[in-house]
């Protein structure tokens, strides 16, 4: 059964041993963050977090961690919480097939129980907000997903969009939102104020657990995300419209803010601590009007802390970042055999693939570059062997020991799109880009003196098998 609000993942993680109630009280800052760095070096079975005794806070409840380990991303697939991360993507590419399942609508959302509108609304009331790095600019919420609409095209559903934003609280109703050129909601934005419009938005918070990988998944433009969940969940998602904006939202999310990103305003936003590790600084970023505020009673706050890998958003950016790669690459190359782009969201991209012919590692390297994903992200592409396993790091340190020479076998195209949240673009947005071809050359490309490689015995197969079962007793 998938889950329909955060409330029945939370009772499912704690039924399974995820979820770690912390019922000692503990300070706002910096205690809440810090545990929620610490969670995942617990290992891939690292539990959620909750809290509910936090100082100076009447009331709240804070779950941080939800997606945090390979066990709690698992549970959130309904697979079983055992399951490593190359079962895990390969089940997710199997439910990719399914896309699109439509959403279905559903009355009297949890969410409209409680409302506040105009200048009675003050944010502070509802969320209890922690900072994350010590760094950091003011209080972010950083896991809630924003619905938005094409203006130019209101009733697309194709176009419109669900995707999870830095948002800064700047105010008792004003925000700020980081619209990264490369995701789809820039473009939502610059048609509205092309039409010299602004951009009626809903900032979910506290949703189901596939809400918030569809909506970190890097999708086509007019890919809808609604759809993606309904194939990863097996039955369709279940959404509500908005009050105020009349816009489609998650039906069982804890709380739901509606408002505008206002036309061509900036101010400036930030620092805060990045998915990259390292800080962005003060940019001219949107700012948002907040028009109303609807929510659960004792709504559950959903935060997420990120900085030095692992931490949750690795997690959650990792299947989901490898599925559409591998889906692109393979209509045009149907030699690739597998796509790991879990570390930093994809900044690294490691494909192994079968050799059609000689330099084909290099080509299948490129198109990396320029898929949707590749475009912005994928700053290092390394290509192995089919007999490589991109998840498997000793393989390809192997490949890269052996199978690369760099006279010939590093290419670098220069000046590429990147985001500008990528630290090592001197100038933001612009970087040289890699290709690492580390497979075995094939005619007519002679590189090395590889004679014959090693390959594993015949009977290792049954052999692993029959260990295992030995290990098992
Ligand atoms: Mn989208």
């Amino acid at each position: 059964m998938p889950y329909d609000d955060l409330r029945s993942f939370l009772q499912t993680l704690e039924k399974e041993g995820q979820l770690l109630r912390i019922a000692d009280e503990v300070m706002p800052e910096p205690d809440i963050a810090a545990a929620a760095n610490a969670a995942p070096r617990l290992g891939a079975a690292a539990p959620a977090l909750y809290f509910d005794n936090v100082k100076g806070f009447t009331n709240a409840r804070i779950a941080m961690n939800v997606h945090g380990s390979w066990a709690n991303h698992a549970l959130a697939l309904g697979m079983d919480k055992n399951s490593g991360p190359k079962d895990q993507v390969d089940e997710f590419i199997r439910r990719w097939a399914n896309f699109p399942v439509k959403p279905v609508y559903r009355d009297n959302p949890p969410w409209a129980q409680n409302t506040v509108e105009g200048d009675e609304i003050n944010i502070f009331d509802v969320l209890p907000l922690i900072r994350l790095n010590d760094g950091d600019g003011g209080f972010y919420i950083d896991k809630a997903a924003v619905v938005s609409k094409d203006p130019d095209d209101p009733t697309s559903t194709d176009k419109q969009n669900v995707g999870i934003y830095r948002i800064q609280v700047k105010g008792r109703r004003k925000l700020a939102l980081q619209p990264v050129p490369m995701h789809d909601i820039a473009q939502h934005l610059r048609k509205a104020e092309e039409r010299g419009e602004d951009l009626p938005i809903a900032i979910t918070l506290g949703n189901d657990p596939v809400i918030s990988i569809v909506a970190s998944t890097p999708m086509e433009y007019d890919q809808n995300e609604y759809e993606l969940a309904g194939a990863l969940r097996g039955e369709p998602a279940p959404i509500a419209r908005s009050p105020k904006n009349n816009l489609p939202v998650p039906w069982g999310s804890e709380i739901v803010i509606e408002g505008v990103i206002e036309g061509r305003k900036r101010e400036i936003e930030g620092p805060f601590g990045e998915f990259t590790g390292h800080y962005s600084g003060g940019r001219n970023m949107t700012v948002i009007r907040i028009d109303k505020i609807s929510y659960r009673t004792d709504p559950v706050f959903e935060h997420l802390y990120l900085g030095m890998p692992w931490t949750e958003i690795d997690y959650l950016m990792a299947a989901n970042t490898c599925v559409p790669l591998y889906t692109q690459l393979k209509k045009d190359f149907p030699e690739v055999q597998a796509v790991n782009a879990t570390y930093t969201h994809g900044l690294v991209v490691i494909v192994s693939t079968k050799k059609r012919y000689g330099g084909f590692a290099k080509a299948v390297g490129m198109r990396v570059l320029t898929t949707p994903h590749g475009l912005g992200y994928a700053a290092t592409v390394i290509v192995v062997d089919e007999e490589v396993d991109p998840f498997n790091l000793p393989q390809v340190m192997w490949a890269l020991s052996t199978k690369m020479n760099p006279a010939g076998d590093l290419v670098v195209v220069p000046k590429l799109p990147v985001l500008g949240l990528a630290p090592q673009a001197t100038t933001p947005g612009i970087v040289d880009k890699l290709i690492i071809d580390a497979t075995t050359p094939v005619a007519p490309d002679t590189r090395g003196n590889y004679g014959n490689q090693v390959l594993d015995l015949p009977e290792m197969g049954e052999w692993l098998t029959k260990l295992q079962s030995l290990a098992a007793r």
